[in-house]
């Protein structure tokens, strides 16, 4: 499989997945489906048969609205099985709408509310670099996300301790659940602010998966790593892509088919 089949399949998946449960957050979803395919795919070092094998990376998606992303992800990968995927935000499921860690396989922390996983992200990069661990630690966090002031206090933390072995990439799609990052509060030069916390930064297109490889390969010496992604909010199905309604609403009817045929013609 190549990274690009694996972010068609997460698109593809999470369509199904809202669809059955009615379930929300699918333009976030298709925001990251290529960043969660290319490090899934070609960057992490991931043992499915072992998901907690010590040498793994590790993974934290702090914009746990977006966990269907993860699920369909590690169920491609070889954690759990594919069929799975069906019970999604149902009763009695393990797969929770925001992305859970209990009785998940490959899931390493629960996240949901904002601006708390980076930081445990951070905890377990020190943790790494503390007991002499070659592993690393990436962390997706969304734009909207970065108003979150425990977000910058992560980014203080991680530059004092020079955690090398940390990645943070910014899903900055520009929008938030309401409206624009930039009408929400104005979020201007991103990738200043990051290096003024110390931060080696690196911005890319988040769609584009030679980029995000080469990006998500790189290691600094002596300093944490924040790749912003430019991306678009519902990426992958047009109807959707930078239209705000698509955060809550979940794709039912016509919308629905609309939408599987897009991603069944752009296989
Ligand atoms: C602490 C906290 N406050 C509010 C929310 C509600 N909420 C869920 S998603 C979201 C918008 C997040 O925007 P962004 O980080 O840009 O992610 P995107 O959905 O655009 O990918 C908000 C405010 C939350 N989950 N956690």
């Amino acid at each position: 499989m190549t990274s690009k089949e694996l972010a068609w399949r997460i698109r593809r998946h999470a369509l199904e997945m809202t669809h059955v449960s009615g379930g929300s957050h699918i333009a976030a979803i298709l925001s990251i489906a290529d960043i969660m395919g290319v490090l899934y795919n070609d960057v992490m070092n991931i043992f499915p048969d072992d998901p907690k094998n010590d040498k793994r990376d590790r993974f934290i998606l702090s914009k746990g609205h977006a966990g269907a992303a993860v699920y369909a992800a590690l169920a491609e990968k070889g954690f759990f099985d594919v069929e799975k995927l069906k019970t999604h935000y149902s009763d009695g499921s393990m797969l929770s709408g925001h992305v859970s860690h209990k009785g998940v396989p490959g899931v390493e922390f629960s996240t949901g509310s904002l601006g708390h996983g980076v930081c445990v992200a951070a905890g377990m990069a020190m943790a790494g670099k503390c007991d002499e661990r070659n592993y690393r630690v990436f962390s997706v966090i969304g734009d909207g996300e970065c108003d979150e002031g425990s977000v910058w206090e992560m980014a203080l933390f991680a530059n004092h301790y020079r955690l090398s072995n940390f990645t943070v990439i910014v899903d900055h799609n520009k929008m938030q659940s309401l409206d624009t990052c930039e009408k929400t509060l104005e979020l201007i030069n991103l990738a200043e602010k990051w290096r003024a916390f110390g931060w080696k930064v690196i911005e890319i297109d988040g769609h584009n998966h030679d980029e995000l490889r080469e990006a998500l390969l790189e290691k600094s010496e002596n300093k944490s790593t924040c790749i912003i992604a430019h991306t678009v909010k519902g990426k992958g199905i047009s109807f959707m892509e930078n239209n705000i309604l698509w955060h809550y609403r979940d794709p039912q009817g016509e919308f629905y088919e609309n939408a599987v045929k897009e991603l069944e013609d752009a296989k």
